[in-house]
């Protein structure tokens, strides 16, 4: 474009969360120029914006952490079971300053489109702040969990109080002492904020449209045993992790749940209830499988939620009924049920009650109007395909993504798209992605991908582009692996249903990372990419 001067690279890298920074790492050390580009003004990602009060991750530390570096893994302490996001923060920021990683990437720097340019075989990338930038490879480390959708609430511009989004929450100290406030979302986010608001505010309003199931984090000081163990071990921690389906040691259970009694699986679900933790739905393998043990779970939450809650009519409501345990992304807490025997909590069922709007100073629903100072929005994401549909990337012959992607999002391995030369996804759909441990995740892929250009790049060969058939395939293995289960009966992000018009894909690769790993091994150097043309 004209007047615009373009700065030319190896590779682009789009987004400084995880992925991005692990990318930018393996690419230096192949020798490619990189640069990363990231719209936030810090980098981290997902740990940069929701920086809610609560905010933690439900994977332990010592697991949810980058596995490259033995240095690093021995260096970082982790002061708490379950990180904080402000700890996780840190972590990264220690990671790009301990890899020398920032004076490649552009902050404030949103990309808006990526072109690719049959010619040259190069992607020409534009930002919405002006900028230009040309590379052969083009990697999209944007985030299956990155960007928010918009409620549709009437209302919320009338609003004379504070707006706040748990996945764009404000630098600044947000002080509730004095303020009604409403959280409008009971997912993950809604849940973990929902506690510590309380604590502070005058009156909370918790505004639910479904219940989910929520179990005790139990978040406690890091255990300097615990931690001594991990850190003598790691490589034998990390290996036996990676032979789990989550790649994630949540002690699962090998024995069926079918084929225990009764008794032996309430004392097993309580004990993992004791424990804390996403732990119990891995309790027996055919947790979600079998409709018996499925149920027993099912009842076992629906019984501990009813013994927190003092007042059966609150009780009745938070009891999810609308789906088993295991259909959604099962929610970890700190807290959250008590928070409903507080007198300055109120539970507003949107299911019996529904929200007409949000006022200039409050909310009305069918019975009527509540005054508030403040409103928190967890009302969740455009999860896995929502980054990539919202800039303008064209392939070979200007075909845009959003057009192979009417029919769902076509790809092979979660990786590569056929049509989009030499560019790259981290836990694209169609990948394990968020049913694992999602920083180990990010390292397959990027191992995955950085091995694949430095093979391409040995043979000479400029382009790497999946076939057309190895795409369809993986698209339908996807899809085998999705029938039938929970997840895909289920009205959640996992398939798309939060989102207008988005109902019915398959965005996961459900065969668990052991599978996937060994997908990835028959893709690879072994067997000379079969399912790409390099050229
Ligand atoms: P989620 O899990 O998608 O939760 C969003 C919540 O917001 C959910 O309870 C929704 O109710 C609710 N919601 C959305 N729109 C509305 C409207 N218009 N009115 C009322 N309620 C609404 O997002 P989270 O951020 O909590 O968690 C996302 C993941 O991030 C999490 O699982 C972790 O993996 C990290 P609904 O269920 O649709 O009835």
């Amino acid at each position: 474009e004209a007047g615009v001067s373009t700065s030319t690279h190896d590779a682009i890298v789009v987004g400084a969360g995880f992925a991005g920074l692990y990318a930018l790492h393996r690419l230096r050390n192949l020798g490619l120029a990189t640069i990363v580009l990231e719209r936030g003004d810090g980098i981290g990602g997902t740990w940069f914006w929701n920086r809610y009060p609560g905010a933690r991750c439900d994977v332990e530390s010592l697991q949810y952490s980058y596995s490259f570096s033995d240095d690093l893994q021995q260096e970082w302490n982790w002061s708490e079971r379950f990180a904080s996001q402000s700890e996780i923060l840190r972590y990264i920021n220690y990671v790009a300053d301990r890899f020398d990683l920032r004076r490649d990437i552009d902050l404030n720097t949103s990309v808006i489109r990526a072109h690719y340019d049959d010619a040259s075989g190069l992607w020409d990338v534009a930002s919405a702040e002006g900028h230009a930038y040309r590379a052969r490879y083009l990697v999209f480390a944007t985030g299956c969990l990155s960007v928010p959708i918009e409620p549709e609430i009437s209302g919320l511009d009338r609003f004379e109080g504070r707006i706040l989004r748990t996945s764009n929450w404000p630098k600044e100290d947000i002080n509730f002492t004095g303020k009604r406030v409403a959280v409008i979302g009971t997912g993950s986010s809604g849940i973990q904020c929902t506690p510590v608001i309380a604590e502070q505010a005058d009156h909370l309003f918790v505004l639910q449209r479904t219940p989910n199931y929520s179990v005790p984090g139990r978040n406690q000081p890091m255990d300097p045993n615990f931690e001594r163990d991990w850190k003598a071990n790691y490589p034998a921690h990390r290996a036996a992790a990676l032979a789990t389906r989550s790649n994630n040691l949540f002690d699962a259970g090998t024995v069926p749940g079918r084929q225990v009694s009764f008794e032996e699986r309430e004392r097993e679900f309580e004990r993992r209830w004791q424990t804390g933790g996403l732990g119990f739905v891995y309790a027996y393998p055919d947790m979600t499988s079998d409709p018996e043990v499925n149920k027993h779970a099912t009842d076992f939450v629906h019984r501990k939620i009813s013994e927190k809650i003092g007042n059966p009519e609150i009780a009745a409501k938070l009891i999810p009924t609308e789906y088993p345990i295991g259909g959604r992304r099962l929610c970890v807490d700190n807290g959250y049920y008590e928070t409903f025997n507080r007198d300055n909590v109120t539970l507003v069922d949107l299911r019996t009650d529904p929200l007409l709007g949000v006022t200039r100073n409050g909310f009305r629903t069918e019975r009527g109007e509540h005054a508030i100072d403040m409103l928190v929005l967890a009302t969740g994401f455009d999860a896995f395909t929502g980054a990539l549909s919202r800039i303008d990337v064209r392939g070979r012959n200007g075909l845009t993504l959003n057009e192979k992607w009417v029919d769902g999002p076509a790809n092979y391995l979660g990786i590569c798209i056929s049509g989009f030369p030499n560019m790259f996804m981290i836990t694209g759909p169609g990948s394990p992605s968020v049913l694992s441990n999602v920083v180990l995740a990010i390292e397959h892929h990027v191992n995955w991908i950085t091995d694949c250009v430095a093979h391409a790049r040995a043979r000479l060969a400029r382009v790497i582009e999946a076939k057309s058939d190895a795409e369809e395939e993986w698209v339908n293995k996807v899809a085998a692996l999705a029938q039938g289960t929970l997840i895909s009966k289920t009205k959640s992000w996992y398939t798309g249903a939060n989102v207008a018009g988005k109902t019915n894909r398959y965005f996961l690769y459900m065969g668990g990372i052991p599978a996937y790993v060994r997908e990835l091994r028959q893709a690879g150097p072994d067997n000379d990419y079969p399912g790409l043309t390099l050229t």
